[in-house]
C-alpha cells in the first residue's frame, strides 16, 4: 500500500427499489468533484458508493416482478453503477448490502454494541413508514398521520425490537458536535441535529422480526437487522471493516459522508452512536447536501415527478449537467431544477462566457501570433492588465479555500469572475487595434493573459467538467493529465510556456439554437420516468 496522504469520501447508499433518479446523480457528482479535488492536491482517494437493499419495499417489488430479491437488486445495482460510468463518477467501491463482506461487517457491529451492553429486547408501538423505513413519533408525522418526508401514509405497528441505548450516549454526542464545528456540516444541518438532541433523541430499534429479507441478528435468528443499522454500516464495509484489517486501519475513519438533509439525523445521531458503542472512531465529516426541487417540491420517486439522469445527460451532455449541478445549486441548500434552466446556464455560462472566450482568445492568437503562445511583458502592463493579473495570482488561494469546505458553486465562481474580466479585458484593449498600431508587445501580453486565464480556469473546472478540461488543454496545447496534474503547482499565473503551439479547432460550446433545444426537450420528456 502507498504511503501518500488518503482520503475516505462516501455517498449515501441508495435504496435498491427502483431504478436512479436525478437526485442520486446529483449527490453522486457533488461527492465525486469533491474525490476529483482532493486527488488534484495529492491525496489518493478512496471512494465508494452502492445499494441499500434488505429494504421492505425492495420485498416487495422482487414479490411483484415475480423474482428472487436477490435476483431484483443485483439487476438494480447494475442500473446505479452504469449511472455511475455515464456520470463519470470516480469510485472505487461500490457496496451492495447484500453482499457477504458486508453482513461480516454487520454482524461484528452488531455483536460488539450486544457486548458492550448497548443492545436490549423491548417492544415498540408505533409508527413507521415503508418508503424512508423510518420509526416515528406521533407527533412527527403529519395531522392525517402521513411521514412528514414522504407525505404517504405511516403504519401503525406493535412488535418485539431489539433497541439501541442512544440516550446512553446523546451527552458524548452533543460534546463531540459542540467541540468539533467541522463534524456536521453546513451550519443548518448541526443546528438541526443540536437542537434534536438537546430535545431528547430515544432509544432506537435495530432490530425487525419476521422478516426472511435480511442480515439475522447474531445473537437471534428470529429478527434481521434494521435496514438502517444495516445500512449505515456499508462505510465500514467500504473501508474492510471484518474483512481486511489492514485496508481498514488505513482508511478509517471516513473524512467526509457526502448526504442529502432528509438522513442527517441516522447519519449523524445513530451512526455515530453506533460506531462510539463498538469503540470504532467517528467521521470527520456529514455533509448534507439540499434536494433538488421540482416547482418548489422534493423530487422523489414517491412524488413521481422525477427526471430521468441518464436521458438527461443524453441530451445536454454529461458535463454540462455537472457544471449545472456545481454552479446553480449552492451546495447545502435546495435548488430548483428545469430543462430551462439548464438551457439558461448553457447559454450565457458555458456558450457565452467560457466558449467565447476561448474561441476569441484562440482566433487571435492563430492571426496575430502564428497560433503560437506569445510572450509577455510584465512592464508594460497597463491599469487593466494588472487588475486581472493580481485577480488571476489570487485564484489558487480562493479556490482552495472554497473547496476545502466544499464550496463548489463559489469555487467556480472565482474562475467566473476571471472569464468575466478576460471577456471585458478584449473589448477593453481591442487587441485588433493594438495589431494596427503596432503595438506587438502589448497585442502579445493580452493575449497571453487570456490564454494564461483559459488555463487556469480549465484547471479550476477540471473535477466538474473533466472532458471539458482536457479538450482545452489540446486546443493550449498543454499535455496535463488528470492524473498526474499537481494543482499546488500549476494554479499559478505564468506557468504557461512562451512558444507552445495553440489550435483552435471546433468551438466548446456551440450556442444552443432555441428551436432544435425545444426538440430535444420533447424528447426528454417523453421519455421521463413514469
Ligand atoms: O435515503 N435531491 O436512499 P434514497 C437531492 N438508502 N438528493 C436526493 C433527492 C433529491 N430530490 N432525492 C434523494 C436512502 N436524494 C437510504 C440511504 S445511507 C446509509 C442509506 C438523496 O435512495 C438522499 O437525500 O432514498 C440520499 O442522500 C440519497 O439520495 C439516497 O436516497
Amino acid at each position: 500500500m502507498s504511503d501518500k496522504k488518503h482520503y475516505f469520501i462516501t455517498t449515501a447508499i441508495d435504496y435498491a427499489n427502483s431504478k436512479p433518479h436525478i437526485g442520486h446523480a446529483y449527490e453522486k457528482v457533488t461527492a465525486d468533484i469533491i474525490a476529483r479535488y482532493k486527488r488534484l492536491k495529492g491525496y489518493e482517494v478512496y471512494f465508494s458508493t452502492g445499494t441499500d437493499e434488505h429494504s421492505l419495499n425492495v420485498m416487495a417489488k422482487a414479490k411483484e416482478t415475480g423474482v428472487d430479491p436477490k435476483a431484483y437488486v443485483d439487476n438494480i445495482a447494475v442500473a446505479f453503477k452504469d449511472l455511475c460510468t455515464q456520470y463519470k463518477i470516480t469510485i472505487t467501491d461500490f457496496v451492495q448490502t447484500s453482499e457477504v463482506r458486508h453482513a461480516k461487517a454487520v454482524s461484528e457491529i452488531f455483536r460488539r454494541c450486544f457486548e458492550t451492553g448497548d443492545i436490549y429486547k423491548g417492544t415498540y408501538e408505533g409508527w413507521y413508514c415503508k418508503s424512508c423505513e423510518s420509526f416515528y413519533a406521533q407527533g412527527e408525522l403529519t395531522e392525517d398521520n402521513c411521514c412528514p418526508t414522504h407525505k404517504s401514509k405511516a403504519d401503525l405497528i406493535k412488535e418485539d425490537n431489539y433497541f439501541l441505548k442512544i440516550t446512553k450516549y446523546t451527552d458524548k454526542l452533543l460534546k463531540h458536535i459542540e467541540d468539533n464545528p467541522d463534524f456536521i456540516q453546513p451550519e443548518t444541518r448541526r443546528n438541526e441535529i443540536l437542537a434534536m438532541l438537546k430535545s431528547g433523541f430515544r432509544d432506537v430499534s435495530v432490530s425487525r422480526p419476521g422478516l426472511n429479507w435480511g442480515i439475522p441478528l447474531p445473537v437471534d435468528h428470529t429478527q434481521t437487522v434494521y435496514v438502517w443499522f444495516d445500512a449505515l454500516i456499508n462505510y465500514a464495509t467500504a473501508a474492510g471493516f471484518a474483512t481486511d484489517e489492514e485496508k481498514f486501519k488505513k482508511y478509517w475513519p471516513a473524512d467526509a459522508h457526502i448526504i442529502g438533509k432528509d438522513i442527517t439525523k441516522f447519519h449523524c445521531i445513530i451512526w455515530p452512536i453506533m460506531l462510539m458503542s463498538a469503540g470504532l472512531a467517528l467521521p470527520k465529516k456529514v455533509f448534507g447536501h439540499g434536494f433538488l426541487l421540482n416547482k418548489g417540491e422534493k423530487m422523489s420517486k414517491t412524488r413521481g415527478n422525477i427526471v430521468d439522469p441518464v436521458n438527461i445527460a443524453n441530451v445536454f451532455g454529461v458535463d454540462v449537467i455537472r457544471y449545472y449541478f456545481a454552479a446553480n445549486i449552492t451546495n447545502g441548500s435546495d435548488g430548483e431544477f428545469s430543462e430551462d434552466s439548464i438551457i439558461l446556464c448553457y447559454n450565457t455560462d458555458l456558450a457565452n462566457d467560457l466558449g467565447n472566450l476561448i474561441n476569441r482568445s484562440l482566433n487571435m492568437v492563430e492571426k496575430y501570433c502564428g497560433a503560437k503562445v506569445p510572450q509577455y511583458y510584465e512592464t508594460i502592463l497597463d491599469d487593466k492588465m494588472k487588475a486581472i493579473v493580481e485577480q488571476a495570482k489570487q485564484l489558487h488561494k480562493v479556490y482552495g479555500e472554497r473547496m476545502d469546505v466544499f464550496n463548489l458553486s463559489g469555487s467556480l465562481d472565482a474562475a467566473w469572475d476571471l472569464i468575466s474580466m478576460a471577456n471585458k479585458l478584449i473589448e477593453d484593449e481591442a487587441p485588433w487595434n493594438l495589431q494596427k498600431n503596432n503595438k506587438i508587445h502589448e497585442l502579445e501580453t493580452v493575449l497571453y493573459i487570456l490564454l494564461e486565464v483559459i488555463r487556469l480556469v480549465s484547471i479550476v473546472i477540471l473535477p466538474v467538467m473533466p472532458d471539458t478540461a482536457s479538450r482545452i488543454w489540446a486546443k493550449l496545447g498543454v499535455n496535463y493529465d488528470e492524473k498526474t496534474i499537481i494543482i499546488d503547482e500549476e494554479l499559478h499565473f505564468g506557468k504557461l510556456a512562451k512558444g507552445g503551439a495553440v489550435a483552435k479547432g471546433d468551438p466548446l460550446f456551440p450556442r444552443i439554437l432555441d428551436e432544435k433545444e425545444a426538440e430535444k426537450l420533447k424528447a426528454l420528456k417523453e421519455k421521463t420516468l413514469k
